[in-house]
């Protein structure tokens, strides 16, 4: 009997940990950089910069958690022993200098041991490394337009691929007809903008999380350490469609890179510039079927 027990245990603490492992594991999700089933937290960081806010939120979790536990703590220790039951003749202590003195010293220490991460990683985001590749991301609706104004001017859009055109392999409202390609561990500067609402330009596994705003240019950067396709989706409130104009970014080596640039200008390079009234067009077969 302790024989069958013993093993069941076995059993059931191997099924644990392969659980584990397949929930934690990095290699099982390598490729594809997207929310998954039952996650939770954050997509596993492709950029420093991610990588520091994860390290930041987890800090920021820990520290709300003590200090919340420690109030309540406090709140429940003052409700038993201090109630009129078990404290019929209270004190009549309304000062007490040290106390005083710690209630505010220590909440202030707290803030700074907040601040100094909180400001490292803020000039962190905003100090821009020499860029090895440039990226125009221009929102519309309900659709993204990108530019390489470096690699022959190339301009493309990027329209979300509808369910019934899947392939194997692509996302369901993540994927889109044409990804934004760039070369791994390279800094790649993106220059977001809009040309009819706000959008926002959101890649979770990169950290970056941009507006898009008509007549203004805002910049941001990756350095994407990994390589396999990030996807992300338009995170500001943009009108009917704001929930199919996902983001795919494939991250591939400087030769799968130079070899992309090739076939791309030949596409591309010549197309016609985005004002090309297709913001009035669908840009979609249901949302044609929307519109009628
Ligand atoms: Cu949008």
């Amino acid at each position: 009997m302790r024989h069958g027990f013993s093993g069941g245990g076995a059993k059931a603490i191997a099924g644990i940990a392969a659980l584990a492992a397949f929930l934690f594991s990095t290699n099982a999700w390598a490729e594809l950089w997207q929310p998954r089933n039952w996650q939770l937290g954050f997509q596993e960081a492709a950029t420093p910069i991610m990588r520091q806010l994860t390290l930041f939120h987890d800090f920021l979790l820990i520290l709300c958690t003590v200090v919340t536990l420690f109030v309540m703590g406090l709140l429940v220790y003052v409700a038993l022993r201090f109630n009129e039951n078990a404290n019929p003749k209270p004190s009549t202590t309304s000062h007490h200098t040290l106390l005083e003195i710690a209630w505010t010293v220590v909440p202030i220490l707290i803030l700074v041991v907040i601040a100094v991460p909180s400001f490292r990683l803020l000039f962190a985001q905003y100090d821009f490394p020499k860029a090895d590749v440039t990226v125009k991301a221009i929102g519309n609706q309900w659709y993204w337009t990108y530019e390489y104004p470096d690699n022959g001017n190339m301009t493309f859009d990027a329209v979300i691929v509808e369910d019934e055109d899947l392939k194997p392999g692509q996302p369901r409202l993540l994927a889109t007809d044409n990804d934004i390609v760039v070369p791994v561990n390279k800094n790649i500067h993106v220059l977001i903008t809009a040309t009819d609402v706000l959008h926002n330009w959101t890649v979770p596994a990169f950290g970056v999380k941009v507006d898009a705003v008509p007549g203004r240019v805002i910049r941001t950067w990756f350095r994407a350490e990994k390589t396999g396709t990030f996807y992300g989706q338009c995170s500001e409130l943009c009108g009917g469609r704001h929930a199919f104009m996902p983001i795919a970014v494939r991250v591939v080596s400087d030769q799968e890179y130079a070899k992309w640039l090739v076939k791309a200008k030949m596409e591309f390079a010549s197309a016609p510039p985005a004002d090309d009234g297709k913001s009035l067009q669908s840009p979609s077969p249901r949302l044609a079927q929307l519109e009628k």
